[in-house]
């Protein structure tokens, strides 16, 4: 084995778009719902969405949103609280979409982690979503193990600055105790990949319905879905991508 060759040790998995289409299936659904039950007039569809996504983080995108739509909302003396109300309502509806089993996991995720697992890697995620959300989701699909199968888990404010920032990953990163060139990054889109590559992570990219056709320069490999591929694979990407140019 050469001084360059490098041997993987962990995976870390972004949530949204990655292991599920959320955004889709749970997210906007979940937004719309907390926006109507405040009895607000605002409806996000699918393009407007699609827009929004640029900002990562729901309180974030609603206060983005607020910024470019609706400038009055934030004159009110309690704006700051009526957006944490706002996105705690929003979690309330995300979580129990999840807990209802709407929101599957793409093809292929469940097989990956149960392998990754039987080939002794260490798993983590680094998400910008709530921690609530990341159970919410995976507990139904995997059962009642789920999150004890990842070592660490980052998610949502434990970082100020959410991705495309690369914080999240530098602090799951120095959690696991390794460095980046013994881990494989997962990630859906382009500002998660900037945060992936910023850190240092090798990264897969299986694109989404809202993130395909973004820039994923840099990325080790792009997937229609982690369908199909095996732990060697892996292996293999890592050495490539830590091997001398
Ligand atoms: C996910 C996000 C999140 C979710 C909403 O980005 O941008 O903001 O849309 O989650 P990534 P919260 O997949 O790059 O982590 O409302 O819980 O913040
Ligand atoms: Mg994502």
């Amino acid at each position: 084995m050469s001084a360059n060759s490098a041997v993987l040790q962990a995976l870390i998995f972004d949530v949204d778009g990655t292991l599920a289409d959320t955004e889709r299936d749970g997210h906007r659904p979940a937004f719309n719902a907390a926006f109507r039950e405040a009895g607000l007039d605002w409806h996000w569809d699918e393009a407007l969405y699609g827009e929004l996504l640029a900002v990562t983080g729901g309180k974030e995108r609603i206060a983005h949103f607020v910024a470019r739509h609706r400038p009055e909302f934030a004159q009110r003396p309690d704006y700051t609280e009526q957006v944490a109300a706002l996105h705690k309502a929003k979690t309330r509806h995300y979580t129990q979409l999840a807990a209802s089993g709407a929101i599957p996991l793409r093809p292929g995720v469940a097989r990956l982690l149960r392998e990754a697992r039987v080939a002794g890697l260490r798993l983590a995620v680094a998400t910008t979503t709530t921690p609530e959300n990341v159970s919410a989701l995976l507990v139904p699909a995997l059962g009642p193990e789920a999150m004890a199968r990842f070592e660490v888990i980052g998610a949502g404010d434990v970082v100020p600055a959410k991705k495309p920032a690369p914080d999240i990953y530098l602090w799951v990163l120095e959690r696991l105790g390794l460095p980046a060139t013994a881990c494989l990054a997962f990630e859906d889109s382009e500002n998660g990949l900037r945060a992936s590559l910023g850190a240092g992570l090798a990264t897969v990219v299986t694109p989404c319905d809202y993130t395909r056709g973004q820039d994923f320069s840099g990325a080790t490999a792009v997937l229609d879905s982690l369908e199909g591929l095996a732990i060697p694979d892996l292996r293999a990407w890592l050495s490539a991508a830590a091997a001398p140019v």
